[in-house]
């Protein structure tokens, strides 16, 4: 996918909801996937981790939730979800749509 395609294709999802078709977490799943993605184990979820478990969960754009998830979670900015932030990436996920509230 070259570099302009995926620019486009960042842009639309939030306000299409063309990503969601994988939406069958709850919170526990959704925290214990993100945990999951933690590649190094130091209980931090960097950009590029967050990227793959967005790719699993069924984004098409994956960076472009890395990007926004941080944003949303990452409360003392230092560019990582740690355990405490994870609560509000878990948020994040729901409320942009891979999850279904039980
Ligand atoms: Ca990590
Ligand atoms: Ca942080």
């Amino acid at each position: 996918m070259g570099l302009l395609f995926s620019k486009i294709l960042s842009l639309p999802e939030d306000q299409l909801g063309i990503s969601y078709k994988i939406s069958k977490f709850n919170d526990d799943q959704l925290r214990n996937i993100f945990k999951k993605y933690d590649a190094n184990n130091d209980n931090k979820l960097s950009r590029e981790e967050l990227k793959k478990a967005f790719e699993f969960l069924g984004s098409i754009t994956p960076g472009f939730r890395a990007d926004r998830g941080l944003h949303h979670a990452d409360a003392n900015k230092d560019g990582y979800v740690n355990e405490e932030e994870m609560d509000e990436l878990v948020k994040y996920a729901e409320r942009v749509g891979f999850t279904v509230i039980a």
